[in-house]
């Protein structure tokens, strides 16, 4: 296997959490900072991108959940174990609508990043002004939703990883404020000493 990624990537580190998990090996195409649109991993123009043999994946979830269904564990070894599932069979669609949630909050923290070096920021513009409410928005809701025990109770759950990944990365980063919800602050805090978490930092000053 073989991953395109850049070290910042919150995605991107998504995905390298679980190969960590799962003890899967892969090579790495690192570039740091956004990549040339000229010769993308993929038509996204964005990583990460996993190659598996001849199979090239974008999008982070989708990946996961390919590494999950192809590469299953018999005996995870972390406590709580790694789910073996994106979302639990019983709440299927809850859990869906959480992970959607997640990206979504994601995608508009890497937005605020990415155009804080031209100066656009929620005080110079009112689109990055609703992205930060939406950031707000979307971590308001998930607090409601997320357990004293993590999203899916018993489990270091895909939901738990998409949600650290960006949140350490708005901090690294000073994108801006998310503490001050106390079910996702411990959430986070439990997370930052999970192995699979120290060994993938997302270094680095680069844009994203
Ligand atoms: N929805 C995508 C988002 C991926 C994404 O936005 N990656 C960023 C790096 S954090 C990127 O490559 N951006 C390139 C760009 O904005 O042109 C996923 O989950 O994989």
């Amino acid at each position: 296997m073989k991953l395109y990624f850049s070290n910042g990537s919150p995605f991107a580190r998504k995905v390298r959490v679980v190969l960590a998990e799962l003890a899967l090996a892969y090579e790495t195409d690192i570039l740091d900072g956004l990549r040339p649109t000229s010769s993308p991993p993929g038509p996204t123009i964005a990583v990460p991108v996993l190659e598996d043999g001849a199979l090239r994946l974008w999008e982070s979830d989708l990946i996961v959940d390919y590494l999950l269904r192809s590469y299953p564990v018999a005996k995870p070894a972390g406590e709580p174990p790694l789910s073996p599932w994106m979302a639990r069979p019983e709440r299927h669609w809850q859990d869906m609508t959480v992970l959607a949630t997640i990206a979504t909050c994601a995608t508009s923290i890497v937005n605020l990043r990415l155009m804080q070096p031209d100066g656009i920021t929620p005080d110079s513009s009112a689109y990055m002004a609703r992205q930060k409410a939406r950031v707000d928005s979307c971590l308001d809701w998930l607090e409601t939703q997320v357990t004293d025990d993590g999203f899916a109770p018993g489990w270091f759950s895909i939901m738990d990883i998409a949600f650290f990944c960006p949140v350490a990365f708005c901090d690294a980063r000073g994108v801006m404020p998310w503490r001050g919800r106390r079910k996702l602050e411990a959430l986070y805090d439990r997370c930052r000493a999970r192995p699979s978490m120290l060994a993938t930092p997302i270094g680095g000053l680069q844009p994203s």
